[in-house]
Formats: structure tokens, C-alpha cells, sequence
């Protein structure tokens, strides 16, 4: 496989069962990617590295997920200029899933994170692959084939409905 394009990281373990749908997609739509745990309160070091050295080493984009009181992707992104995706988790310790949205949604103006829904690491995955996608023809048409596929199967359950 070529060199990882996006980073997909996560506070924790337990975020793996929904972080490892960001890896699914892009398996699906042939993007490159690395996955690992980078823990903004327990290993706070290894994630100012982890954002410090991301460019140098050819990713383009990072997927961050986090759940309760969600630093990561807000902290990551402002260690570099690399867009960052957020994934709010609703994970054991958050309340009810607003803590991790809201951790993840309301950075101060100059620090970006393109939030998703919560639990949304499939969108992630997504909107990865297309950011990756208006610079890389193959990922592009691989969008292209995604979105179809989508479509299709939405016209069929229509027909089955109107049976
Ligand atoms: C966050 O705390 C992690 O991202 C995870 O969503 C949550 C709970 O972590 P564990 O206690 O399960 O390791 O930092």
C-alpha cells in the first residue's frame, strides 16, 4: 500500500468501534491511512509530536476522535496547519454525547475542526477522502463510484417501497 495520506487518531482504545469506521471507508475508497491512539490528557507529548511531525511525514489530513471532556482534535489542530476532522464520541465517561459535540464544535475563532455528527466517523472518513480526493484523480472517481452505489440503493428501496 502507498504512504498513509490521513491520520486517524483516537483518545482512546475504547474509541476504536467507532473510529474504525473512518478506516473502513477509506479502505473502501482506496486512501492511505495510519491509525493509532494519541491521548490529549494522558500522552499529551506524543500528541503535540504526533501533530508537530504529521506534514513532514506526508499526511494531508488527520481524523481525530474523543469522547467526554474531547481535547484532541481542538489541541491537534492548533499544532498545525493540516485540516483536522473531529469526531465527537459518545463515549462511557460523556454524559450524553453533548459534552464530546460540544468539546469538539466550539473552537475560538483562527482554529478550525470540521466537526461531524457525533459517533460520525464514517462521515469522516468521507469527507477525507474527498479533501484528498480534489488533488487525486483515482480517489476522486472513487467518490464518484461511492455516491452512485449510495444512490442506487436508495432508487431500489423506492421501487421496493412502491410495489
Ligand atoms: C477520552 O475519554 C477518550 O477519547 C475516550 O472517548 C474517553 C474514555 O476513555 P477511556 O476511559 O475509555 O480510556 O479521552
Amino acid at each position: 500500500m502507498s504512504k498513509p495520506t490521513v491520520g486517524i487518531i483516537m483518545g482512546s482504545q475504547s474509541d476504536l468501534k467507532i473510529m474504525s469506521q473512518a478506516a473502513e471507508v477509506l479502505t473502501e475508497l482506496g486512501v492511505a491511512f495510519e491509525l493509532t491512539i494519541v491521548s490529549a490528557h494522558r500522552t499529551p507529548h506524543r500528541m503535540v509530536a504526533y501533530a508537530e511531525e504529521a506534514r513532514a511525514k506526508g499526511l494531508k489530513v488527520i481524523i481525530a476522535g474523543a469522547g467526554g471532556a474531547a481535547h484532541l482534535p481542538g489541541m491537534v489542530a492548533s499544532l498545525t496547519t493540516l485540516p483536522v476532522i473531529g469526531v465527537p464520541v459518545k463515549s462511557g465517561n460523556s454524559i450524553d454525547g453533548w459534552d464530546s459535540v460540544l468539546s469538539i464544535l466550539q473552537m475560538p475563532g483562527g482554529v478550525p475542526v470540521a466537526t461531524v455528527a457525533l459517533d460520525g466517523a464514517k462521515n469522516a472518513g468521507i469527507l477525507a477522502a474527498q479533501i484528498i480526493g480534489t488533488s487525486n484523480d483515482q480517489v476522486s472517481q472513487a467518490l464518484i463510484a461511492y455516491k452512485a452505489t449510495m444512490r442506487e440503493k436508495v432508487e431500489e428501496s423506492i421501487k421496493r417501497l412502491e410495489k
